[in-house]
Order: C-alpha cells, then sequence, then structure tokens
C-alpha cells in the first residue's frame, strides 16, 4: 500500500451535538467519567451503539473492488449525520476523516484517500459515532471480492478472537481475562497478536481506562464490573505484530508488511452476562444468560464480488 490524495474536511451541520474534542482537535485532559455507567447512560449507549452498527452497514453495503476509501468515508460521514449524530473520529487529536479504513498490511487508522479497493484486498472499516452525548465503536474486517485463502483464514480467526474474548467477560474477573483468550485463539492459527493498541473504556469520552490488551497481560488487573462500558477490538497479524507507522503520523502498519484483520465491538458488563451494545435489537445477543453462545452476530453484507465500472 502507499497513500493516496486525502480530499478536503467534510462538514457537520452546526445543530448536531459535538464531542468536547471536536473544535480544538484535542480532548480535555481532565475528564474524570466513572467507567460503570448508570442505568439512564447504558440506555444512551445503546441508541449510540445501535446507531453506530447502522452506519457500518452503509459503508459494508458500499464495499466492492474500483470503490475509494474516500467514498467510504463519504458514506460513514453522511450515514452519521442521517442519525443526528457526530463522526467521532474527525478531528480527534486532529485526524483528518470521519472513518478509519486500514487496508491489507495497515493495522488501524489508515486515513481514506484516492485508491481504489482492489479484488483481493482486506479492507477494516471502523466507524465510531457521538450521539445521545455518548461514543458507540465497532469496526469490521471486509473481504474485496475474491481474495487468497490465508486472507480468509485470518479475517476468520480476527473474527473468532472478538468473540471469545466478548465471551471471556465475567464480573468479579480482571480484565487480563479476555487478553488471554484472544491471544490462545491467535497464536493456535499461527498469527500474531498486536500489542501496540488495545481497547478502551467508552462512554461520553472516546477514549478512557480500563486499557483492554488482547495479549496476556499481567498488568490488565482491573477487575470487571456491571455497568463497565468498554470496546474490545483485536488486531491480529499473518506474520510479526510489531507496527510502525507511516510518515502521515496516522496510519499504522505490520513492519513486515504482512496482512492484518481487525473486529470491534463496544461492549457492557452485566450482573448476567456481557452485553454487545453495537448491535440494532433483532440480532443475537449470545453472551447473556439464556441465550445461545454460538451463534454470533453475522458480518454485514457488502457488495464484494461486483465490479464497479
Ligand atoms: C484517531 C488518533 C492517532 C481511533 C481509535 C480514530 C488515530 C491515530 C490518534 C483509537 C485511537 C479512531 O478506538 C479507536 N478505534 O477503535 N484513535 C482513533 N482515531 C487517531
Ligand atoms: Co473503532
Ligand atoms: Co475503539
Amino acid at each position: 500500500m502507499t497513500p493516496g490524495l486525502i480530499g478536503p474536511t467534510r462538514k457537520v451541520p452546526s445543530d448536531i451535538e459535538v464531542p468536547e474534542y471536536a473544535v480544538r482537535g484535542y480532548p480535555a485532559t481532565d475528564s474524570a467519567e466513572n467507567p460503570v455507567k448508570d442505568a439512564e447512560t447504558l440506555e444512551r449507549m445503546r441508541l449510540a451503539g445501535q446507531a453506530a452498527r447502522r452506519v457500518l452497514r452503509a459503508v459494508a453495503a458500499e464495499v466492492a473492488p474500483g470503490v475509494t476509501t474516500d467514498h467510504l468515508d463519504e458514506v460513514a460521514h453522511q450515514a452519521s449525520i442521517d442519525e443526528g449524530g457526530y463522526p467521532s473520529p474527525l478531528n480527534y487529536h486532529g485526524y483528518p476523516k470521519s472513518l478509519c479504513t486500514s487496508v491489507n498490511e495497515v493495522i488501524c487508522h489508515g486515513i481514506p484517500d484516492s485508491r481504489p479497493l482492489q479484488e483481493g484486498d482486506i479492507v477494516n472499516c471502523d466507524v465510531t459515532l457521538f450521539v445521545h452525548g455518548v461514543h458507540g465503536d465497532l469496526s469490521e474486517t471486509f473481504l474485496v471480492g475474491e481474495v487468497d485463502p490465508v486472507s480468509r483464514k485470518l479475517v476468520e480467526v480476527t473474527r473468532e478472537c472478538l468473540y471469545l474474548g466478548i465471551d471471556a467477560v465475567e464480573p468479579g474477573e480482571p480484565v487480563r481475562r479476555i487478553g488471554q483468550a484472544i491471544q490462545a485463539h491467535a497464536e493456535a492459527n499461527g498469527f500474531g497478536v498486536v500489542r501496540e493498541f488495545v481497547g478502551h473504556g467508552i462512554g461520553s469520552t472516546f477514549h478512557m481506562p480500563p486499557n483492554v490488551p488482547h495479549f496476556d497481560d499481567p498488568r490488565a488487573t482491573m477487575i470487571l464490573e456491571p455497568g463497565m462500558t468498554f470496546t474490545i477490538e483485536p488486531m491480529i497479524t499473518v506474520g510479526n505484530w510489531r507496527s510502525q507507522l507511516w510518515d502521515d503520523g496516522w496510519t499504522a502498519t505490520t513492519v513486515d508488511l504482512g496482512r492484518t484483520a481487525q473486529f470491534e465491538h463496544t461492549l457492557a458488563v452485566r450482573s448476567d452476562g456481557v452485553e454487545i451494545l453495537t448491535v440494532t435489537p433483532e440480532e443475537p445477543q449470545p453472551f447473556l444468560a439464556g441465550h445461545d453462545r454460538r451463534v454470533w452476530p453475522s458480518t454485514l453484507p457488502t457488495r464484494a464480488g461486483v465490479s464497479v465500472a
């Protein structure tokens, strides 16, 4: 992958409520949000998570060979506004776009640009939406047309890593269990786990404690409690898990340029399990008491395979 051209900054209508960093570009350092949310905040986080899922569904429906990642950004931007929300990445630490699009060896934070997707690519699309005063953050990796068997296996195992990580969430247990489950599955399949980027607490703040490492990290000692909300977003590699940055200061790739995939949900710990906040009500909630833990939400449908002239 080489950088393409980055288009102009997109505008958000003035009647959309924006997060506190949106104007200055940097979050306030004095935010002391409680990692445990009350029932009213959890309800707003459900609404934000569901809306973010619909935005990602709109993006997924456009994924196909010949489509530029800038077009996916335009779709995410407009769908976010149509939900009455603000696309959280926009101007977060000065980030220039509304979506992250990470292709092939790009681990995360790829900037949408003029490069058309090519048959055989894999692309992670990462949506975060700020609406009802809180953020909902999720991503999936999509296949662009026919993709080689190793990349297909990578995407499948990464998706399994996310759901095995979610299944490891239990109140009274440390955050560390999540990374233990993910690392065991990735390495059993011969893949690596990125260490540098981790899941995060989320609420009215985009990123806050706890850190949620996707590998077995003894520092992840926080005890999970009902009402905590955070993301799990494993980045799994075919080769070496070490990362480096492009000169743009945002785009992280593998050092060996091997392919990498990522899936993400925003979650809430409950006394009866863990709720996925970034699915719509008709989708399964496998990790709540009494549900079938083998039936996971589906990957969102794309137009991949349909050639764009
Ligand atoms: C912007 C800020 C360096 C995102 C996530 C967009 C990128 C590089 C500084 C984490 C960190 C999304 O949680 C995230 N995705 O799931 N930064 C993010 N940016 C950005
Ligand atoms: Co994300
Ligand atoms: Co995230």
